[in-house]
């Protein structure tokens, strides 16, 4: 089996980003081993402080965002960082070509279960007119992404990455210490019969969402014509990795819960790369309107709707929302 090196180097991928992503999945590796020592490494529960988000901080949080935050400065690489722990950027060096933004712990919350809960990161490129202060360096559409990726802590540790040419995914061996490429190419199949949402939503909803999914749930007799199954992993993660490895269709769609949070899932470190990596695998990623790679961001910590996964269910789902 393979190892990362000699993938990126194939698909002539710079070396100093190279040895970016490596330094990221060094800190990955690390966090993973935290992860699995859980109660033991006195690391599960929440701190008594809220993210820029307004969310509760868990100590897992804390210590996977510093992790990450000191290893990708000290490559001098980055130009600076941006991440869902940090109100706002944090510089790195003036001459760095790189920004990296991540999630350093999505779906914390499952942490309390023993459940699923990953890394997701984006790489962009770096501005050189701008100071490396300047939280407008970061605004740029997901497009502009020179790589993204996840890792999955789970009964493996997985990882998704893309840099443009595909979606491969590789799976910690611990004996070694590496990742290893155990499928070449991920290939989402156009349809499904699956979807995966959080229905204690559904009142919130509006009504493409509300229209779209009560015909998923008609099954064979209503007018989508077959029985659909739901899954909800409640971390974004897990719920892409299923997409990934076996298709369907992933929605965190607008809702007026609370007025002033209509939409959860953040763009740049959540949406933007797991759309980068969905893509890249042969499915589609949409707010329901617009494409969300072609976003180009106002906030660091903006947030966005979110429908992803195999191409035809997206569309189909898209539809609704253009009727
Ligand atoms: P955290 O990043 O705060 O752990 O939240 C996870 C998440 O943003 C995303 O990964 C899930 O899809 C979603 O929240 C789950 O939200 P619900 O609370 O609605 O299940």
């Amino acid at each position: 089996m393979r190892r990362i090196s000699p993938v990126l180097q194939q698909d002539g991928v710079d070396s100093n980003l190279l040895s970016l992503i490596k330094t990221i999945l060094a800190a990955c590796r690390e966090i993973a081993f935290r992860v699995s020592q859980g109660e033991l490494a006195g690391v599960l529960g929440s701190t008594l402080g809220e993210n820029i988000q307004g969310e509760t901080q868990k100590k897992l949080d804390i210590i996977a965002n510093e992790l990450l935050k000191e290893v990708i400065l000290e490559t001098g690489v980055v130009k600076a960082i941006s991440s869902e722990e940090e109100d706002t950027i944090v510089a790195g060096n003036p001459k760095g070509k790189y920004l990296v933004t991540f999630d350093p712990l999505d779906g914390s919350s499952n942490t309390d279960i023993n459940s699923l809960i990953g890394t997701i990161f984006s790489i962009l490129p770096a501005p050189e007119d701008k100071a490396a202060d300047d939280a407008s360096m970061f605004l740029q559409p997901g497009t502009a992404q020179l790589a993204a990726g996840y890792v999955l802590y789970g009964p493996s540790t997985m990882l998704a990455l893309t840099t443009g040419k595909g979606t491969r995914l590789y799976t910690l061996d611990k004996t070694y210490g590496g990742f290893l490429l155990t499928e070449e190419l991920a290939t989402i199949p156009k349809y499904t019969a699956e979807f995966a949402i959080n229905m204690s939503n559904q009142r919130y909803w509006q009504p493409a969402m509300q229209t779209y999914i009560a015909d998923l749930l008609q099954g064979k007799e209503g007018p989508r014509g077959k029985n659909y199954n739901m899954r909800w992993i409640a971390a974004m993660v897990g719920d892409v990795h299923r997409v990934l490895c076996r298709g369907g269709i992933f929605a965190y769609p607008r809702d007026n819960k609370d007025a002033s949070k209509p939409d959860k899932l953040r763009l740049m470190y959540e949406a933007n790369p797991m759309s980068f990596l969905v893509e890249q695998a042969g499915g589609a990623s949409s707010t329901g309107y617009e494409r969300i790679m072609d976003i180009v961001p106002v906030d660091i910590h903006q947030r966005v709707s979110v429908i992803l996964g195999s191409k035809h269910e997206v569309e189909s789902c898209i539809a609704y929302h253009q009727r």
